[in-house]
């Protein structure tokens, strides 16, 4: 069975962001980490059993940059933790789901990550996410 590890939520400006989510959850951000090869600056804090991953673009190529020139800042992505990445990807793809990587990528988080297309799954951005 799979468990949200995460809700990614895309914001302008980490730094209030991060103040805004502080003062919620009543917790220190966990860290802050920049994934270069997404483009974007993360910040985690822990809620619970589960995280919640505030995301700011670093420069226009981010998808992070795109999904706000056309959507409010709001949540972007649900993550689910997988034992296997690489089984769940093939069991997902064999479900119809669409992959937007055919191999799992370095995320933020010491994590293995890959994305789903969002027209498969409501309108909503999926992630599944591996221990590493
Ligand atoms: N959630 C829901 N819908 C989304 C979305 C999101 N996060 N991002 C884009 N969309 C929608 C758009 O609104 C658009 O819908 P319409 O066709 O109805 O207008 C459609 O998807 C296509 O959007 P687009 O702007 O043309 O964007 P692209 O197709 O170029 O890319 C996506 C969309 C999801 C494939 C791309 O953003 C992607 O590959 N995302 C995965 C990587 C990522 O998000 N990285 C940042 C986070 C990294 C991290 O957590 O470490």
């Amino acid at each position: 069975m799979m468990k949200v590890d995460h809700i990614g939520i895309a914001v302008k400006d980490l730094d209030a962001s991060m103040s805004v989510y502080e003062k919620l959850l009543n917790v220190s951000c966990d860290k802050v980490e920049e994934v270069a090869s997404e483009n974007v600056l993360t910040a985690f804090f822990q809620a619970g059993d589960t995280k919640i991953e505030l995301l700011a673009a670093t420069n226009e190529d981010s998808a992070i940059a795109k999904y706000l020139t056309k959507k409010p800042e709001g949540i972007h992505h649900i993550a689910f933790e997988v034992e296997d990445i690489y089984l769940e990807i093939n069991r997902l793809k064999k479900e119809g789901f669409t992959p937007l990587s055919q191999e799992p990528k370095k995320g933020a988080d010491n994590k293995l990550i890959c994305f789903f297309h969002p027209k498969d799954t409501n309108g909503v951005l999926m992630e599944i996410c591996q221990s590493v």
